[in-house]
């Protein structure tokens, strides 16, 4: 079963050091930006990480293995490859069995972590219900994956490309615990706000480590899903994204783009659109999650040693 899970040798040492593992996710990196903002970015990332005292792993598919943990040749191939696929629960044994190369999204990510006991993942923003989800059937695969994952998510909210309201209803369905940081609202990635109240607020790192150990103390498994919003700075250009979200979500239905597809040309689009501005604003607010959740891993490994 688990030989299908390879480890780095950073990561390896950084568990038998007992030092916590921060996993990130690859889609972000093949399908979410453009070379060579994606290998800068995924650079970036665990080198914030590190400075955090912990250690990253990148999660990614090749050769019939789930690597938990990349080295830099594996990167370079998920940042300049054509037709790297996008792996999510349903993909990932396709993908291992037939030795594909894989990006994962939050909720292969999250299947990685949860098997290896990674208990942080940082990401952008997860994915959800797709807006006209009543007639497409359009949710995310994270969702369900967030169900019942044990895994700590630290994102940037939810993209407005997709229906708030109606993913908040979801998470609270699945049971998942929304919460956010610093902040009663839920950010909508781009912007530090949705308008939307949240029920659960944490003022620290170590605020969302203790909600961490009571859930899973108490046996519910499932994850937690942190929002964190983009820094102030980087706010900027709200309105013309949210132009050209519209914009692509028109296209995308025009072209008869589905499925997997959607998500990948939705943001490429909006990338575009922006002439990069909201690429600036998506580094910023990873770099941002990164940071919290380096946090969070250290204080909840003090409170589990
Ligand atoms: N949302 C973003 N950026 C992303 C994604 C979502 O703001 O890059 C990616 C993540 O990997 C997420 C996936 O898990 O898209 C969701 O895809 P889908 O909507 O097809 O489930
Ligand atoms: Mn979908």
């Amino acid at each position: 079963m688990t030989n299908q899970i390879v480890y780095s040798d950073e990561v390896r040492d950084g568990i038998s050091l007992g030092l916590p593992i921060v996993a990130l996710e690859s889609t972000i990196i093949s399908h979410g930006m453009p070379y060579p903002q994606n290998v800068d970015t995924a650079n970036r990332l665990c080198e914030i990480i590190r400075e955090g005292g912990c250690v990253p792993a990148i999660v990614a598919i090749a050769n019939g293995k789930l690597h938990m943990g990349i080295d830099d040749a594996l990167l370079e191939r998920l940042s300049t490859e054509e037709g790297v696929l996008k792996v999510s629960r349903r993909d990932m044994p396709v993908a291992l069995a037939l030795g594909s190369l894989g990006a994962t999204t939050v909720s292969g990510t999250l299947i990685a972590a949860h098997l290896a006991g990674v208990k942080v993942f940082v990401t952008g923003g997860i994915g959800g219900v797709h807006r006209g989800a009543e007639a497409t059937m359009d949710i995310s695969a994270d969702l369900e994956e967030l169900s019942i994952s044990n895994v700590t998510v630290v994102s940037a909210g939810i993209k407005s490309i997709l229906d708030l309201p109606k993913t908040l209803e979801v998470l609270e369905t699945k049971g998942v615990p929304v919460i956010g940081f610093k902040v009663d609202e839920l950010p909508a990635f781009y912007t530090r706000s949705s308008g939307l109240k949240l029920v659960a607020k944490a003022d620290n790192a170590s605020e969302v480590a203790l909600v961490m150990k009571s859930k899973w103390g108490l046996g519910l498994n499932g994850a937690i899903l942190v929002v964190n919003p983009i820094p102030k700075e980087y706010e900027a250009g709200a309105e013309e994204i949210e132009k050209a979200i519209n914009e692509a979500i028109c296209l995308a239905s025009e072209k008869g783009i589905k499925g997997k597809s959607v998500t990948p040309f939705i943001l490429s689009h909006v990338t575009e659109a922006t002439k990069g501005d909201s690429l600036k604003a998506n580094i910023a607010l990873v770099e941002n999650n990164a940071r919290v959740g380096a946090k969070i891993a250290l204080e909840y490994a003090k409170l589990v040693l």
